[in-house]
């Protein structure tokens, strides 16, 4: 399908190209106005902010191709291993600010703007998020892509070009609405499409031995999406594939005179990549959902392939005896890891490729796909896991159903020859799940087809290793490990918080802890420094004034940042991640300060704003109905004079990555309070602490490694731990009343209808009561409000705050996405970075 086109070699043009674009203000300023006038085509002299922000964004483009083109010129010419990382879902933010930091080339944009009547600042404010994805499964793919980029590995990222990504959230009422989210309505400037590169993807049919065939066929075009590293001319490709019609007319229905029918088939095929599902950590077992994750992975892989053949036939093409494949070298340059189930069809379809398309055997596919395939499971919840129906997988597709039947005879094959006799490991370890309705399990199916698997938390490894795939780790000793989390600290520190970055800076000599994270402990010598927590603290200050602004602005709320303590729960809005345990602690505080307003005892209170922010999955009643509570409880605390305006609630609409980055700098505590054993990893904890925000959490997923590194007596821990949940569920549910008096009468307070709606908010109530609770909101609940109790006479002693918040700083260094990829890469994937060549360094 990729016609090969007669290739024109000119020295001319290899000349001309090969010279890079200037950096100095002028030339920038040149080529902002060129675009302005050539690419977009706007009056002489005259342009709007949007205008301005595309012409730059166009600027900014060109120099990314260039080190972009070389990279992949390089990465060919290495033919070396390649690292593959396949997600449903890539949570990228905005680009342009992010660009011209990895380029350092910022200072000279803000000037060059400025010449032209412009305010840097304010452009990065018109650019539309790149929202594909849902939340911390996303946005960890979108930071472990930056590093690989900044360490210099040969990696590309593979996803889908959603046309829609994570819905507009919109608060109506209390409410939650979604609003379609047209994130491309004034074009895309960060992507190449390449019309060259197309594949087509088939589905349903029928599937006679190894010949598929009927059903229809889609194409999946690619769009590239440069991703520069930091400091290095590495730039590495994000690949998102759009689905397109096949050109040829459906004859058929046309022969028919059903030309609209044929047409429809047509859009059909667009629906493919067209939308998000914006559901986090559950799954809905869609057809459409399937369809997708097909055709990426199909796409991807005949992608991968097309490459591998062609960096093998250059790299022989001196030999002289004729050139012969080698199919046994794919695994030495190849790596796919998996991101979740969610690409696990991939494995199926690299044997069908390799069997059907490229006439191998199955024992040589069979190696071929355990040597490329790593899993990394990111979820213990049983409603995430993800499982097909037969009927439904056998339906789209046929042929890889038979595939998976057959790696399964194989595997229980295995499993018979250890276990002799015991159809309980049988029945554990299959494939196919035979418990009620029949369904693939794609977790069994990753972790048969992979070298490894690992969890993305000490705790959660650990999890899995001994609880949900026990058996597995059994059968399989040595593939199950553990790779933690991390995030990138150069969107996560340096553009979101600058003057954090400029004042560690200075105090360490340079910024070259953004590339070493380990070096931020060399801070803790000064925590103690009464100067610098000054200087600290001011920082800290500033960020809370800019989140001050917003609260007004988008919340009608109104606080003191000088005063009040910004206490901040933002995250996908879940039952496992506890909202719900906070805003009962609200309540809870809310009715002790009226009380003790009465008796005029309000002196030494803390003021403080607890601010929510975050989305519910459109079909997950409970969780909108959470974001109705607090948006209640917040109008009636906010609006009561009596308690003086010692506690705001605020709920701020359309949580994004975008408005992660302006919440985050401004915390001073946030919020991490899932139910022990539930959260997997957690980033934004990671987040907040690198930028000296302190945490109240459970101790649960990466929160108990953050305290490994920062020290228990830098955090407010509370709870159950992880080992005793389960106890404190069965002794849960033997009793007949909620005891803790406090929560009792917080629960009261709801059930009366001081906060409206007492009748949708019941369901809420009854949810706490035995046998029900199964996060257990109520057994954690003295604890939390003994934790919370804490944070305010900690935050009433400024210089211990202040030293806190540097300790929490100083302690982040292992939780940078530097160290995840490196140990991915050292762990798992067997690759080394490859430098780009000094002279290419500019
Ligand atoms: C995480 C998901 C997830 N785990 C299914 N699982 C989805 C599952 O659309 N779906 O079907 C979407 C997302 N997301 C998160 O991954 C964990 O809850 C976090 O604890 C973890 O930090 C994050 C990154 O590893």
């Amino acid at each position: 399908l990729l016609q090969q086109q007669q290739v024109t070699k000119s020295t001319k043009l290899w000349e001309l190209m090969s010279t890079y674009l200037e950096n100095d203000v002028p030339a920038i300023e040149q080529q902002i106005s060129d675009h302005m006038e050539y690419t977009l085509a706007r009056d002489r002299g005259q342009f709007d902010q949007l205008g301005a922000y595309q012409a730059t964004a166009h600027s900014v483009r060109d120099r990314l191709l260039e080190y972009w083109n070389d990279t992949n010129f390089r990465f060919g010419e290495l033919n070396a291993k390649q690292v593959y990382y396949l997600s449903i879902e890539f949570l990228l933010g905005r680009t342009l600010q992010n660009a011209l930091l990895n380029l350092n080339i910022e200072g000279n944009y803000a000037q060059a703007l400025k010449e032209l009547g412009f305010n840097l600042e304010e452009l990065y404010e018109q650019e539309l998020d790149a929202g594909l994805g849902n939340g911390g499964l996303g946005r960890l793919a979108a930071c472990f892509l930056d590093s690989l980029a900044s360490q210099n590995y040969i990696a590309w990222g593979y996803g889908i070009r959603y046309t829609y990504g994570m819905f507009r959230q919109e608060i109506f009422q209390g409410w939650q609405a979604e609003i379609p989210d047209l994130w491309l309505k004034f074009g895309n400037p960060w992507e190449i499409t390449r019309f060259d590169v197309k594949y087509p993807v088939r589905f349903y049919g029928h599937c006679n031995g190894t010949h598929w065939d009927g059903g229809e066929v889609v194409f999946a075009v690619a769009n590239d999406n440069p991703i520069p590293g930091f400091r290095t001319t590495n730039t590495i490709n994000l690949r998102l594939w759009a689905s397109e019609p096949m050109t040829e007319f459906d004859l058929a229905s046309f022969n028919d005179g059903n030309y609209y029918k044929a047409i429809e088939r047509r859009q059909q095929a667009e629906t493919i990549s067209s939308v998000l599902y914006p559901n986090d950590n559950s799954n809905e077992g869609k057809e459409l959902r399937l369809k997708q994750q097909y055709f990426f992975c199909s796409a991807t892989l005949q992608d991968v392939i097309r490459r591998f053949k062609k960096r093998s036939r250059a790299s022989q093409k001196s030999a002289s005896t004729p050139f012969q494949l080698d199919w046994t070298t794919f695994s030495d340059k190849v790596a796919v890891q998996l991101n979740d189930t969610h690409p696990t069809i991939s494995c199926a379809e690299l044997f069908r490729l390799l069997m059907d398309e490229e006439k191998l055997g199955w024992e040589e596919a069979a190696v071929i796909v355990g040597k490329t395939f790593a899993y990394t499971n990111h979820t213990v919840l049983p409603e995430a896991l993800e499982k097909w129906s037969l009927p439904l997988f056998s339906r789209v597709l046929p042929r890889h159903l038979d595939i998976i039947f057959e790696i399964n005879r194989r595997h229980m094959e295995q499993v018979s020859k250890r276990y002799p006799n015991n159809d309980r490991i049988l029945r554990e370890l299959s494939i196919i799940d035979e418990n009620g309705a029949k369904a693939v399990r794609m977790a069994h199916l990753a972790i048969v087809c992979s070298h490894h698997v690992n969890g993305v938390a000490a705790i959660h490894s650990e999890i899995i290793k001994n609880e949900l795939f026990k058996d597995f780790n059994d059968f399989y000793p040595g593939k199950f490990t553990n790779v933690t989390n991390g995030i990138t600290p150069r969107r996560w520190f340096l553009n979101c918080n600058k003057p954090l970055v400029k004042l560690i800076a200075n105090k360490l000599g340079d910024d070259s802890f953004l590339l070493n994270l380990d070096k931020l402990s060399l801070l803790r010598k000064y925590a103690a420094d009464s100067a610098f927590q000054n200087e600290w603290m001011n920082v800290k200050l500033a960020a809370k004034k800019r989140l001050a602004q917003y609260l007004r602005e988008y919340c009608n709320v109104d606080v003191d940042p000088s005063k009040a303590l910004f206490d901040v729960h933002v995250k996908r809005i879940h039952e496992y991640k506890r909202q719900y345990l906070n805003i009962l602690r609200v309540i809870y505080l809310y009715n002790d300060l009226r009380r003790r307003a009465v008796k005029n005892d309000l002196s030494n209170e803390v003021p403080k704003v607890v601010i929510f922010a975050g989305k519910a999955a459109p079909g997950y009643f409970r969780a909108k109905l959470v974001i109705k509570l607090i948006n209640s409880v917040a109008e009636r605390v906010n609006n009561d004079r009596s308690i003086k305006g010692l506690l705001k609630v605020a709920f701020m609409p359309n949580y994004n990555v975008s408005l992660a980055e302006v919440i985050i700098p401004a915390s001073d505590v946030s919020q991490h309070i899932s139910t022990a054993g539930t959260e997997a990893s957690g980033t934004s904890n990671m987040k907040f602490a690198l930028n000296g925000g302190l945490i109240i959490g459970t101790l649960d997923g990466a929160n108990i490694e953050i305290r490994d590194e920062i020290g228990h007596e830098n955090m407010f821990i509370f709870g159950l731990t992880a080992d005793k949940v389960e106890d404190a569920r069965r002794e849960y549910r033997l009793k007949e009343k909620i005891e803790d008096s406090r929560l009792q009468e917080t629960v009261n307070l709801i059930r009366s209808g001081e906060f409206g709606d007492a009748a949708y908010f019941g369901e809420l109530c009854d949810a706490l009561f035995p046998p029900k609770d199964f996060y257990l909101l109520g057994a954690d609940f003295a604890s939390y409000l003994d934790a919370s109790k804490e944070v305010d006479r900690a935050y009433s002693n400024r210089s211990e705050w202040a030293k806190v918040s540097i300790m929490s700083t100083a302690g982040m260094g292992k939780f940078t996405s530097d160290r995840s990829i490196k140990d991915y890469a050292e762990q798992i994937w067997g690759v080394k970075p490859s430098p780009p060549p000094k002279e290419s360094v500019r």
